[in-house]
């Protein structure tokens, strides 16, 4: 008889994850935990921003070629996104699919999915709007009603880049798993000049500082510390080794933290790393996508080449 484990509380998670992070060796925090409801708005903030040039160059991308994408089986199904991202990408494909009967957005911020969820059942009322708040950087169980649809998965705005490589041909294996016969439309930013992709990760606005540091602010808020905000710098790297971007919060003196009750050293130019953003070639993300059991149909480019819309079909 298995015996039931309650799952863990969001914010037991989250305890135990900072704690462990700022303990390591090298203090690292997962990405994930920028997206409270602060971090899900400034994140919206920044995708505005001129400097970052990922979101709208997507969105030309999709809008270039959204009448292909309809032309896939799985939108006379079920389109499943990653994410509950920004109404304006999802709102071009679902305009597009007209057969579609289920929208499934997965996505870690409740608040945030439950505020898109409305959204597009207000704007599709004959389409079934199935929210799924869930963290999909872990294997997700069966999710209702799919079995029977074909499915199309949507997985925008390069977020594949937040995770290491082999992470990424893991999660697109999980998917595939859950989601054998499915076709899947992802958005993968590339690599290019280091200006650009600074500018883009350090906006002269503050805007992504505010994003990173709102990070320090949470951990205060929901886990009692006393992090001195103004004695952490944002810092946004290029490292071309791994073709990432990489976003620390840099630590301007010797100082001590308490977290939890715990107490954390930091010295002068230590850093805490809370963001990877891989830069995708195409031979790069191909081989990422094989991994994953998936094989790539096609691959759509804006004309500078910033940005690629890859269709991939589950093996
Ligand atoms: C949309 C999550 C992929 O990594 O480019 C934006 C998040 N981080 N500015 C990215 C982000 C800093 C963004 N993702």
């Amino acid at each position: 008889m298995t015996k039931h484990v309650p799952p863990v509380s969001p914010d037991k998670t989250f305890r135990t994850e900072i704690l462990s992070g700022l303990t390591a060796g090298r203090k690292t925090i997962s990405s994930k935990w920028l997206y409270d409801d602060v971090g899900s708005h400034l994140f919206e903030a920044i995708t505005e921003l001129d400097a970052y040039y990922p979101t709208r160059t997507e969105l030309a991308i999709l809008e270039q070629n959204r009448r292909k994408y309809a032309r896939l089986p799985g939108t006379r199904g079920a389109m499943v996104e990653l994410g509950s991202g920004s109404s304006r990408k999802t709102d071009l494909l679902l305009g597009a699919f007209s057969d579609l009967s289920v929208y499934m957005p997965i996505d870690i911020s409740a608040n945030h999915l439950k505020t898109a969820a409305e959204k597009v059942r207000r704007a599709y009322p004959s389409l079934a709007v199935i929210p799924v708040a869930a963290d999909f950087t872990q294997p997700l169980g069966q999710l209702p009603l799919l079995p029977e649809l074909p499915v199309v998965v949507f997985f925008p705005g390069s977020t594949i880049g937040n995770f290491e490589k082999a992470e990424a041909a893991q999660l697109l294996g999980n998917i595939r798993k859950i989601m054998p016969e499915s076709t899947m439309i992802v958005g993968v930013d590339r690599p290019k000049a280091e200006e650009v992709l600074i500018e883009a990760y350090d906006d002269p606005a503050g805007i992504t500082a505010a994003f990173n540091q709102n990070l320090l602010q949470r951990i205060n808020r929901e886990l009692g510390a006393d992090f001195d905000l103004a004695s952490f710098t944002h810092r946004a790297v290029w490292n071309g080794l791994e073709s990432r971007v990489e976003m620390h919060l840099e630590s301007l003196r010797d100082q001590s933290v308490s977290v939890a009750g715990t107490r954390i050293d930091f010295a002068a130019g230590e850093t805490v790393h809370t963001e990877n953003s891989h830069k995708y070639s195409e031979e790069a993300f191909t081989g990422i996508a094989n991994e994953g059991g998936w094989r790539v149909l096609d691959r759509d480019s804006d004309k500078d080449g910033l940005f690629s819309v890859y269709t991939l079909q589950a093996v």
